[in-house]
């Protein structure tokens, strides 16, 4: 640990201070916020008498030059569009707080990391990188999970990842990971995909994304809600305390309900019925007075410690195993209000990982340098001038006093004549406050300039292979067919084989699997057929077993809290459920469903062959027509014996229960309910229908109470894995 100057107590802030609460961020936008209004003006005030017809010379002639009204109506919606984000374009944000639980003043001074029971008001945006503005919410992709705080101290920007490591190890090439990663130049082909040859290529000539690229091809891409992803600051930063010292930290954000993904099918096919279902369960969720949760955790670690281990803190594309340094969760974060408008607040948004406040500070990771001077750069671009800092989403809570002036559409009227420092007219303010300002930790820092990359950083498999470990077999099951999808999809037969020359250095099994699958492995025995049916226990078995001699993972040959099967947190709360009813259900079992359900924190929707009224007190809100299995999380079917015999004729409902079989998730029938499970294709014949249903979340019931009972247990597990195929 080094030790600096001690931190003079701020008397000098005491203009600057400021007591901010949950709700100062909102109270601060609501100065922008407009209503509807009740007479329709122009930009400048001038009510409007008809805004549908433009001024003509006569009834059929040509129109007037002089019809400002349509000219400023015209020129506004002409440039209504601004630049995308040249990655995490598709994103969805949301308002909440920031509470400390516990201080951590023994590591730093920062206000937002001592004061225990402050809640400092948050904006969050979540989003997928590769895909455009308008793509759908669930490709495989990392999720950005940036997160703005409003302290007292200033803006803090945690600009995170729902992955704790990067593709690269230098800033520097980061144009070419993106221009790699995105569609095709030639034909902007594919639309928010990963699975094409430009990205492998570079991915099969960049061994240090082999780490990344293991968490990247599980299904850890592919969370089922934003709620039930982690968020991690990825690079090791500093906290410095009120004496001076420094101590290296990760941040970590753990959510409450736990980390849970779809199915890959899933996936692809909800990016056609419902394109926006992630940023749809966001804004119901806040629209109908819930909240999404994290904890809020930090590994601590000193330098001492850190220069035990066999890998670089400073490399991002390692993880600081939670073996080695806890997660202690000192904090929570909540969402709890949407967006009043989604281009002012979400869309303008600007995050920059320079966005620090005093007690935090960066540290020599090549990665984190690089972004300290891209963020700024982007906004002048995406928002089109200097003053971008002055939009209300994104202007602090602390006051801001400097001699920055002019620029672009200046909203700041700043009083006075003078702009510049020293000055003796303006009493030398505002004043520069040395030591109690934001002070950068004065690392010694010594070396020869050049172009290269630490010894240190020289290991791109060991942590490749610990997490692949750590992975349960079902884990290693979706990893594999992840991996043999992705390199179906590359055209060049050299890209597929460079990148198996990869994969067989993390883990022969691994490779091997993928080779045949993508066809360059002929049929051998022990070689079970990816993702065959009857091969598929054989092939659990043998992936279990599948695992590799780790380095640089401080001596780990597995590692905790990488599998998101194990040690997550199981619950109900948020899961929804399709209640599939026809004509003559059993309207108090679908009553019952409801009460049970909500009480659970989940939902029941009832889905009708048609909307409506269906049976007395049974309304549905869905429709065979526009509804599907994937945009649900378990299935019941609820007793009744001429609404059974409706369903059993209609194919979708057949294919609601083919999908959620086939999917692992909870498929529950009372009593007559039993008889559509049979009419399934899929379930017919297969022994789960019978007493080893209920391992396999196959509930059927002859009364609603026990069988919902056990359905609420079966939402929070979640999937039921090693279900028999038809
Ligand atoms: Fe980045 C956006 C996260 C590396 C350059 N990044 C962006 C966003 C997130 C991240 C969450 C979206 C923010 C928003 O919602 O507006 N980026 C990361 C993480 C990284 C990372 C976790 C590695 C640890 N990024 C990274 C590098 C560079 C950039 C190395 C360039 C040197 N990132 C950008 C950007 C973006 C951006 C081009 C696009 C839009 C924006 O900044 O505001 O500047």
């Amino acid at each position: 640990m080094d030790s600096h100057r001690k931190r003079p107590t701020p008397h000098a802030l005491s203009d600057q201070s400021v007591t901010l609460d949950e709700h100062s961020k909102i109270e601060d936008l609501s100065t922008n916020t407009a209503n509807p209004g009740e007479a329709l003006t122009d930009n400048m005030g001038h009510v409007v008498s008809d805004d549908q017809n433009t001024l003509k010379a006569g009834e059929r002639g040509p129109g007037l030059l002089e019809d400002f009204f349509f000219r400023e109506k015209m020129h506004h919606f002409d440039h209504e569009r601004i630049p995308e984000r040249v990655v995490h374009a598709r994103g969805t944000g949301a308002h909440g707080y920031f509470e400390l639980t516990e201080s951590l003043e023994d590591y730093t001074h920062a206000r937002v990391l001592t004061q225990v029971g402050k809640r400092t008001p948050v904006f969050v945006r979540f989003s997928t990188v590769v895909g455009f503005r308008g793509s759908p919410d669930t490709p495989r992709d990392v999720r950005g999970f940036a997160v703005k705080l409003y302290t007292e101290e200033g803006n803090w920007d945690l600009v995170g990842n729902n992955i704790p490591v990067f593709f690269i190890q230098d800033a520097i090439k980061f144009p070419d990971l993106v221009h790699a990663i995105k569609p095709e130049p030639h034909n902007e082909i594919p639309q928010a995909a990963s699975a094409h040859d430009t990205f492998f290529d570079f991915i099969s000539l960049t061994p240090e994304s082999m780490h990344m690229m293991m968490w990247l091809l599980s299904d850890r891409t592919l969370p089922r809600a934003f709620d039930n992803m982690e968020g991690f600051g990825v690079h090791t930063f500093r906290l410095i305390n009120a004496a001076g010292e420094s101590h290296f930290v990760k941040f970590h954000w753990k959510p409450v309900l736990g980390v849970k993904s779809l199915l890959w099918d899933e996936s692809q096919k909800i990016a056609g019925k419902d394109p926006d279902f992630q940023r749809r369960k966001l804004w119901e969720t806040l629209d109908e007075g819930g909240t999404l949760e994290w904890e809020f955790g930090v590994q601590i670690f000193s330098a001492e410690q850190a220069g035990t281990w066999d890998f670089d803190i400073l490399d991002a594309t390692k993880i600081v195993p939670e073996d080695l340094v806890p997660v202690r969760r000192v904090g929570r974060l909540v969402l709890n209000r949407n967006v009043d408008n989604f281009f002012a607040e979400t869309e303008q948004v600007a995050f920059m990982p320079t966005n620090i406040v005093p007690g935090i500070d960066f540290t020599n990771d090549p990665l984190l340098q690089g972004r300290t001077f891209s963020y700024l750069d982007t906004q002048l671009l995406r928002l089109g001038g200097p003053n971008w800092q002055e939009l209300p989403i994104n202007r602090p809570l602390a006051p801001v006093h400097n001699n920055q002036r002019d620029g672009h559409m200046r909203q700041t009227i700043n009083r006075g004549r003078v702009s510049y420092f020293p000055n003796r007219l303006g009493g030398n303010k505002p004043t520069h406050m040395g030591d109690a300002g934001f002070v950068s930790y004065p690392e010694e820092v010594r070396g020869t300039k050049r172009r290269a990359r630490a010894e240190s950083f020289g290991d791109h498999y060991g942590q490749a292979r610990l997490f692949w470990n750590s992975m349960t077999p079902v884990e290693k099951e979706h990893m594999v067919k992840a991996w043999s999808f992705e390199l179906a999809m590359c055209e060049e037969r050299e890209v597929r084989v460079r990148m198996l020359e990869h994969l067989a250095r993390v883990n022969e099994i691994l490779a091997e699997q993928v080779a045949y699958a993508i066809g360059e492995l002929p049929q051998t025995e022990g070689v079970a057929e990816p993702g065959g049916a009857q091969d598929s226990a054989d092939e659990v078995a043998r992936l279990a077993g599948a695992e590799s001699p780790t380095s640089a993972s401080g001596g780990l040959h597995k590692a905790s809290a990488l599998s998101m099967e194990e040690g997550q947190p199981q619950s109900a709360k948020g899961r929804k459920v399709a209640v599939l009813v026809a004509p003559g259900v059993d309207a108090e079992q679908v009553a019952q469903a409801q009460q049970a359900l909500k009480a659970a924190g989940a939902q029941a929707v009832v889905i009708g062959p048609r909307l409506g009224e269906i049976a007395p007190g049974v309304h549905a809100e869905k429709s065979l027509i526009n509804s599907d299995p994937v945009l649900f999380d378990a299935l019941l079917i609820p007793g009744g014996e001429a609404s059974v015999r409706v369903l059993a004729q209609r194919p979708e409902a057949l294919h609601f229960v083919a999908d959620t079989y086939r999917h692992a998730k909870p498929l529950a029938a009372i009593a007559e309910g039993h008889a559509l499970l049979s009419a399934s294709p899929v379930a017919s014949g297969l022994n789960v229908l019978g007493d080893t249903g209920p391992a396999f979340g196959i509930l059927k019931g002859s009364g609603a109470d026990a069988t919902l009972t056990a359905l609420v247990a079966a939402l929070a597990q979640h999937r039921f894995w090693g279900r028999p195929q038809a």
